[in-house]
């Protein structure tokens, strides 16, 4: 009876040990698989992003013990009040856009174009779309809160198949070999503006591009490339010192890129070049 009971006592140590120590790595897992992700609003829309207007929280994985059905889908979230009114936000074009990590900013996990209809409390919910075939989407969800602030919500999880871009420790290997990952990443070039000059490859591949480009000139540059049916360009200047990137799939053909400030000046200055997608 005795020897029974600490038998009893003994199976259910271990079990809760076990439980415990499967759901402590479960956590684990998941922090370590998700480093904190930057997000900020942007102007302009997902394709074609502006400058930031407003930087939010980093979004994390909540901390703390797991519970509930181990199988759940890990959700990342941040909150953040903002003192713009969603008013401004839905004047122009803006979008809202969360980054890979700190140190990976250029790879973009999901971005919400900010419209849609407000609703009675005028509180406007969005969803966000995948980049860079992370396999994440998402949900901002945008809410008046007074003197002209606004509370962002931003939530994202992994519920698209791929993932390549998902730093997921455990499942990397796998999902770094995925071709159609693979094929959805755009290439990353760089592109460097100066006074009076654009620095950056004259023949590309067809497929995604993200150009990522930098203003390292002392006056306002943006950029443009230009197809026969086809004109991308940044939705705003880049300041001295500014970044941007414009996405875009060029199809095999030439393409004039130039800068259009200064009504044709920059351009005829030597910020002209001609793009080859071969
Ligand atoms: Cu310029």
């Amino acid at each position: 009876m005795k020897t029974s009971t600490i038998g009893v006592t003994a199976l259910a140590l271990v079990l809760a040990s076990l439980g415990g120590s499967f759901l402590g790595s479960a956590g684990s897992q998941a922090q370590e698989a998700s480093p904190s992700r930057p997000s900020h609003i942007h102007a302009g829309d997902c394709d074609e992003l502006g400058e930031v207007i407003q930087p939010l929280t980093f979004l994390t994985v909540p901390g703390g013990e797991v519970s509930g059905n181990a199988d759940a889908v890990i959700a990342e979230a941040a909150f953040t009040s903002i003192p713009r009114s969603l008013d401004e936000l839905l004047t122009e074009d803006h979008a809202l856009k969360v980054h890979l990590s700190r140190e990976q900013i250029q790879t973009y996990l999901a971005c919400g174009d900010i419209g849609g209809t407000v609703d009675a409390d005028g509180a406007l919910i969005v969803g966000m779309k995948e980049l860079d075939g992370s396999g994440y989407a998402g949900i901002a969800y945008l809410v008046p809160a007074g003197n002209g602030s606004t509370s962002v919500s931003v939530m994202i999880a992994r519920v698209l198949p791929g993932g390549e871009g998902a730093p997921a420790a455990g499942a990397q290997t796998e999902t770094a070999e995925t071709p159609a990952a693979a094929d959805a990443a755009p290439e990353l070039v760089d592109v460097t503006l100066t006074n009076f000059a654009i620095d950056m490859p004259t023949e590309l591949a067809a497929g995604p591009i993200r150009f990522s480009i930098v203003n390292n000139g002392a006056a306002p540059h943006n950029l443009v490339i230009e197809g026969d049916d086809l004109r991308k360009t940044l939705a705003n200047n880049l300041q001295p010192g500014q970044a941007g990137s414009l996405n875009a799939d060029l199809p095999p053909g030439t393409y004039v890129v130039y800068c259009p400030v200064g009504e044709g000046a920059h351009r005829a200055n030597g910020m002209e070049l001609e793009l080859t997608i071969t």
